[in-house]
């Protein structure tokens, strides 16, 4: 047992029993056999073999040998973390039994795994790739798990199709190649004989796929599932995570290089802040829909290739979760939670999404191989804070000492315990099911274009940009040229013009006419940046700093951006201290080399005419800006700092007075020292808010 504080709710108290330390304990076996020597195996003389008697050595190997289990079939890269949820009030007890959902005294702990998709458990964070946001609720009546995703909407309709969509996207079978990636042959041939793709498709090459940080995004239920009320009656619900940091996204070509420079960004990231005490916070949010409402969509509400728009049904806020403890052992915890959407407590339930239902066959199954045997939930993450009892016996793993002599239902032996309870039970909703027994896909479900078009219609211009990049870098990577026209004539099924600039950048011959008028309808919420959350706070901004640089102006501008909540570090050419000009003590909290511009969401060039020489002619630095201002990142120079801009090729508006410069996310003055302006910081700290200025050139040719 650790000698940690108090614990934070009913699971941490829980997993207290379970935590082992091994602060001044001496080294023993297994068996608990203390050994007084660890790094000679016992032989026959000094050069002789090794002998059998070896227990020490033959239970230190044989444990080694034994210690994987098998990845996760998808989602194999994920980070995980503690935290707490509470609804807001008990406005949904009208809907649904759940008092997770309708208490607000009711504090429920939670375990959230985000992850990749495609990629195995050692490859980078950064892909273009849909993010899984899983969250397990360990309430009072049972745990519910909300195995959700970034995107709304999912590749396939019918979970029957999983194994072929998700071989399609994974390394193709005969190199393994590519790793964690969508850019090849088998996913574009995929999409382009499957049309109900497109629409998740549309997902996964726009901003979304590739977020800032997992504390940056939106996750969702995707399927519709059911809340159901005391009298028993149901409503169709959609579950919304909305992220308190607002939606932020990288932009590709920092994507691919934060791969080499970090592949570890988005979990160190989420472990960074957690240990800093910046717990990310996400608002729960539904989608309601009564039954009788069922039939009033252009769509299926059971089809999880759709989002039911949030003009037409507005998402309604339900509560609260914050992010805030990080586990103490990756594979005890991140590694063996095994989440399964069949994982539903009184007052939430399933429909018929045949895709749902599919999940809930897989998610038990695949934990038994995982895990290695029926008694997975019995692992400290999987434990319920609900107290457990039942009949199931035995199997591997077993944790438990079970003592009573019964383990039937119905018994006299165990006085008829465990006893069947009469309140707070989870009851079924009873839905009249008519039909015959068919295998065929309901005719609800055949648009699947006009979803599609709705994302593409919804984006901003930078959006819709970085959109054609995406295909064009997907597509220009796939080798079959045919395959490149098929894909390009589903996108025409989209849109014309989306088709045609795709066509331009990938060599092959742009559709010569619709085939699909663009119904021209939108729903501004699916774009990310019309409405965007403006927030400096866990922004990361690098200073660059050599000798002779101005310390005054470092020492305000640090100070001020830090109160500001951002997380600000001094880059020098070299770690440790840096002389300044006026004396001001100033450290370098990293050497440039070691980082990479990619790698902060801001950047500034203090004062200093020294610092800026050297700056000037070395190479890291002027990449850094280069670099940083390419990306659409907000830029700051104060004093001589601006030459350094100027050899950048940092263009537009630079200040040539004290007065402070704005322009497209350049934020300059000649002004340093105790002179440097309140309104630079201002104005920089409202760009590092803004996150990016999307009105640079990044790089997107117009067809
Ligand atoms: Fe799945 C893992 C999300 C469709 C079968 N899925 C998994 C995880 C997430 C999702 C977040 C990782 C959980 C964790 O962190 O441990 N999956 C989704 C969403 C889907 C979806 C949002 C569509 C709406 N999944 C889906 C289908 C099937 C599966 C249709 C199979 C029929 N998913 C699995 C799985 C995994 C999994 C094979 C791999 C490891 C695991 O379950 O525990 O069973």
């Amino acid at each position: 047992m650790s000698d940690r504080a108090e614990p934070h709710d009913a699971k941490d108290s829980q997993l207290e029993h379970s935590r082992v330390d091994d602060t001044d304990a001496h080294l023993t076996t297994q068996q608990g056999i203390k050994v007084d020597h660890t790094d000679d195996s016992l032989s026959a003389g000094g050069r002789g073999p090794t002998l059998m008697d070896d227990f020490h050595f033959r239970e230190k190997l044989t444990h080694f040998d034994h210690e994987r289990i098998p990845e996760r079939v998808v989602h194999a890269r994920g980070a995980g973390a503690y935290g707490t949820f509470q609804a807001y009030d008990a406005s949904l007890s009208d809907y649904t039994v759940a008092p997770f959902l309708t208490d607000p005294s009711v504090k429920t702990p939670v375990f959230v795994r985000f992850s990749t998709v495609a990629g195995s458990r050692g490859s980078a964070d950064t892909v273009r790739d849909v993010r899984g946001f899983a969250t397990k609720f360990y309430t009072e009546q049972g745990n519910y798990d909300l195995v959700g995703n970034n995107f709304p909407v999912f590749f396939i309709q019918d979970g029957i199709k999983f194994p072929d969509f998700v071989h399609a996207v994974k390394p193709e079978p005969h190199n393994e190649i590519p790793q964690a990636a969508s850019a090849h042959d088998t996913l574009w041939d995929f999409v382009s004989l499957q049309p109900e793709t497109l629409h998740a498709i549309m997902w996964l090459m726009s901003d979304r796929a590739i977020p800032r940080s997992y504390r940056m995004m939106q996750g969702f239920g995707v399927h519709t599932f059911r809340l159901v009320n005391a009298e028993g009656r149901g409503t169709f619900v959609k579950f919304h995570w909305t992220p308190l940091l607002g939606t932020h996204s990288l932009v590709w070509d920092e994507a691919q290089k934060i791969a080499g420079a970090d592949a570890d960004f988005n979990r160190r990231d989420l472990w960074e802040a957690i240990a800093a005490g910046n717990g990310p916070e996400w608002e729960l949010g539904v989608q309601l829909v009564s039954e009788n409402e069922e039939f009033e969509f252009e769509f299926d509400l059971l089809d999880a290739t759709k989002v039911i728009p949030e003009e037409v049904v507005p998402v309604r806020p339900v509560g609260r979760m914050v992010l805030n403890r990080n586990p103490e052992n990756f594979f005890a915890e991140t590694e063996q939670v095994a989440f399964h959407t069949a994982n539903v407590v009184p007052g939430i339930d399933f429909t018929n999404d045949p895709l749902l239902q599919a999940r809930n066959f897989s998610y038990l199954d695949t934990q038994l191989i995982r895990l290695g045997g029926p008694n997975f939930a019995q692992i400290p993450v999987n434990r319920p804070v609900a107290p457990v009892h039942n009949n199931q016996r035995d199997g591997y793993g077993q944790q438990r000492i079970h003592r009573n002599r019964a383990a039937y239902s119905e018994s006299t032996v165990g006085g008829g315990c465990p006893a069947i309870a009469d309140s707070e039970v989870f009851k079924h909703y009873t839905e009249k099911i008519e039909g015959h027994k068919i295998r065929q896909r309901s005719e609800s479900f055949q648009d699947h274009y006009s979803q599609a078009t709705l994302f593409w219609n919804s984006m901003t211009d930078p959006e819709k940009a970085h959109i054609v990049d995406a295909f064009r870098f997907e597509l220009g990577k796939v080798g079959d040229m045919d395959i490149r026209q098929r894909a390009v004539e589903q996108i025409n099924n989209v849109d014309h013009s989306l088709a045609r600039e795709v066509a331009a950048g990938i060599g092959v011959v742009p559709p010569s006419q619709e085939t699909r008028p663009n119904h021209g309808q939108s729903s501004p919420a699916l774009s990310q940046l019309r409405e965007p959350v403006e927030r400096i706070d866990t922004r990361q901004v690098a200073i660059l700093a050599a000798d002779g640089v101005d310390g005054g102006g470092v020492t305000k501008l640090r100070r001020d951006l830090s109160q500001r909540g951002a997380s600000v570090e001094v880059l020098g050419l070299a770690d440790g201290g840096i002389r300044s000009a006026d004396g001001v003590e100033v450290k370098a909290d990293r050497a440039m080399s070691t980082v990479a511009s990619v790698l902060y969401d801001a950047v500034v060039v203090p004062c200093g005419p020294d610092s800026v020489a050297a700056l000037k002619s070395n190479g890291h630095a002027r990449h850094f800006v280069s670099e940083a201002f390419k990306h659409g990142k907000p830029v700051a120079a104060f004093g001589k700092g601006i030459d350094l801009l100027r050899v950048c090729e940092v263009f537009g508006q630079l200040a040539d007075s004290g007065a402070v410069a704005l322009d497209r996310g350049v934020v300059t003055t000649t002004a340093m020292g105790n002179e440097l302006p309140d309104e630079f910081v201002d104005r920089f700290a409202q760009q590092v808010a803004k996150h990016r200025s999307w009105d640079r050139d990044t790089g997107h040719i117009a067809a």
